[in-house]
């Protein structure tokens, strides 16, 4: 695969060319090979990345946030299902959503697909999740692991009152949290008593896939 097409794929975000994009991904798709989706979908991620910059600093305004957001999902749902082509049996449960108030879920959703490519059973609580769902969840799936993604500051503290309130119920030591997304740190997890941070989706990956293996 060319690295031409990865490029028509950032571009296609950078210049919010919906058509570039999805022409690009549909070719990707078409040319079914593994590595070639993994560097897409680090494409998608590096795109985004600069478009958050240009918003930070006043280049672009929400119109534009919002339709490259539609853009990458669309790029991210034709990608999706050749990452989940590899799974095999089942490494475990696990409960994924972004928390209560915030409204990203692209990064959400590569974890959700890399996890799923390496063996696990992913339930998608989706985002704007309140507490009480992730609770539910937890005592309906008794999974391995829940995973709290947040992409704002003014959002970060939901994942303390769900850790808290897992806690008050008496589940917090059946199940091990996971946290990510770009408004997170290392330090921030330690200070709300998640068991890991993860900066980016594979690494996520590795670190469920330890737990499962323990
Ligand atoms: Co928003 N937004 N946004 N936005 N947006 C950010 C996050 C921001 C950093 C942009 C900026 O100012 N530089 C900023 C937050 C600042 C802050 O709080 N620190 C911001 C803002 C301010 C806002 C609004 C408030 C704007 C407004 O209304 N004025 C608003 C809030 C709405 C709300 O949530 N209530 C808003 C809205 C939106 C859209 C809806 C338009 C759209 C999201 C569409 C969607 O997700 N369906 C959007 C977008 C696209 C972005 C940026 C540009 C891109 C986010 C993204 O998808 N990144 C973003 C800029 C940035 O992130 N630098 C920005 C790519 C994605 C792959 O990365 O999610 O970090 P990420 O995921 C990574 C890792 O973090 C990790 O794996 C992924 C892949 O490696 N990961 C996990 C993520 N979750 C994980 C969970 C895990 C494990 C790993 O385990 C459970």
């Amino acid at each position: 695969m060319s690295n031409d097409v990865i490029e028509r794929l950032r571009n296609g975000l950078l210049e919010l060319d919906m058509a570039t994009a999805v022409e690009a991904a549909s070719s990707i798709v078409e040319g079914d090979d593994s590595l070639a989706v993994k560097d897409a979908v680090h494409a998608v991620t590096n795109a985004l990345q600069i478009v958050g910059k240009r918003f930070q600093d006043g280049e672009w305004f929400l119109a534009e946030l919002v339709y490259v957001g539609e853009i990458a999902k669309e790029a991210m749902n034709m990608l999706s299902p050749l990452m989940e082509a590899g799974a095999t049996e089942s490494a475990g449960t696990v409960v994924v959503g972004t928390v209560a108030g915030d409204l990203h879920d692209i990064g959400k959703n590569i974890f959700m697909d890399y996890a799923k490519s390496a063996g696990f059973n992913m339930i998608d609580l989706g985002m704007d999740v309140p507490t009480q769902k992730f609770i539910d969840a937890v005592k309906e799936h008794s999974p391995l692991s829940l995973g709290m993604s947040c992409l704002l500051t003014s959002t970060s503290m939901e994942i303390g009152r769900v850790i808290e309130e897992l806690k008050r119920q008496n589940l917090r030591d059946k199940v091990k949290v996971i946290i990510g997304g770009a408004a997170l740190t290392q330090e921030f997890a330690k200070e709300v008593g998640a068991d890991a941070f993860a900066p980016d989706a594979v690494t996520g990956t590795d670190i469920i896939e330890e737990w499962s293996a323990s």
